[in-house]
């Protein structure tokens, strides 16, 4: 390419002297010719020969033929050289063009991709921030949700409810625990949850003691847990229960004194006064249906107040566990709560009770068809 090019800078002025106008060629040519006519003889002159046209030994106009043929073929190579050359510049700044394009476009989606790349990272560590924020639990020093609120509330503006440890008096334990926060002023401590069935909740008894589940979803929290936190001194705990129906209605039962015995009275519970729209299923509408100061039952504990066994709904029951879909409670000849039975009615069948039951919840004497339940407590204000 190189040697083309300064050929051609040589070459193309004489290109465009020969090309310029077809009058200064003719011009040349005539000078040509001249010179030929006028100084041919001379050259060709013999000492003591004759001056003519015959000292000639091409005839002129034959070498103005050939002078002119040649002329014109070197005009026409060059004038081919040239295009070919325009070609080939055309062609390379094409090229590079085209590749500077190639380039541009591949450094265009690359950083396409890098972008989608950075959108996706940092989604992705928002992502972990919000779970990192709601499952890891916080640490907090307090003996129970309401004390952890108390403690905060002078320091945060708004407590976010949460997985917290908590460390009740009296004990060498510390462990996790939900904190509703946001409901119903916060402070609560959450106790029970089902909302989606996707928990066990059929358990022996080492489990309804220790404890099982997802704090962040279902759970129970553990009867020796629960007996840390409500057993602390100068407290006083109220249980709410919160029920969701199916039909999205809403029903809360409360005793504004909740507290349970030691695990060698098997966790026997002991409520307060009744307030709340769902009604006492716990207390029922009979002594025989009251759960109040039952222990606790689970499918390898019978507690129950079946001894040997109970009519329920005319059946024969020897345990209130198995008819209640092998989960743990205060059972009292069954009774008319449990909380602990499945959200889900796949499992329902004739023969045994399977579902949350709360009964006293009724809408023109039919019961409501329970989707949720929460079990919390919150101290209550003493006057020390
Ligand atoms: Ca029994």
């Amino acid at each position: 390419m190189m040697w083309t090019t300064t050929v051609l800078l040589l070459l193309v002025p004489q290109l465009l002297s020969s090309t310029d106008t077809g009058n200064n060629a003719n011009f040349n040519e005539s000078e040509i010719v001249n010179e030929d006519f006028s100084d041919a003889p001379v050259k060709g002159q013999k000492p003591g020969g004759v001056k003519g046209r015959d000292t000639c030994s091409i005839p002129c106009e034959i070498t103005v033929k050939l002078l002119r043929d040649e002329k014109h073929s070197i005009c026409g190579q060059l004038q081919q050289s040239l295009l070919a050359f325009g070609r080939s510049t055309r062609k390379l700044i094409r090229d590079v063009l085209d590749e500077q394009q190639r380039a541009q476009d591949i450094l265009s989606s690359q950083v396409t991709e890098l972008m989608a790349k950075v959108q996706t990272l940092s989604s992705e560590v928002e992502r972990s921030n919000t779970e990192m924020y709601s499952i890891k639990p916080v640490q907090s020093h307090g003996r129970d949700c309401s004390d952890i609120k108390d403690n905060l509330l002078s320091v945060v503006p708004k407590i976010p409810s949460g997985i917290y440890i908590v460390h009740p008096e009296n004990t060498d334990s510390s462990f996790e625990v939900f904190c509703e926060m946001d409901y119903m002023g916060g402070g609560w401590t959450v106790m029970q949850r089902r909302t989606d069935g996707l928990t066990d909740f059929k358990r022996p008894w080492a489990d309804y003691a220790d404890g099982f589940g997802n704090l962040a979803g279902e759970h129970w929290l553990g009867l020796k847990k629960l007996f840390h936190i409500v057993n602390q001194k100068e407290t006083r705990f109220q249980l709410h229960v919160a029920l969701v129906s199916q039909d999205d209605v809403t029903s809360y039962a409360s005793y504004d004194d909740f507290h349970l015995d030691n695990e060698t009275q098997f966790f026997s519970i002991h409520l307060g006064r009744y307030a709340g729209s769902a009604g006492d299923a716990l207390r029922g509408y009979d002594q025989d249906q009251n759960q109040d100061t039952a222990p606790f039952s689970a499918s390898d504990v019978d507690n129950d107040g079946c001894n040997p066994s109970c009519s329920i709904d005319n059946r024969t029951v020897e345990s209130c566990s198995t008819q209640h879909n092998q989960t743990g409670w205060w059972f009292n000849q069954c009774g008319l709560a449990n909380l602990n039975g499945s959200p889900e009615d796949a499992e329902q069948n004739r023969e045994q009770r399977t579902h949350i039951l709360w009964d006293t919840w009724r809408q023109n004497g039919v019961l409501h068809v329970i989707k949720s339940v929460t079990m919390k407590i919150r101290r209550i204000a003493t006057n020390n």
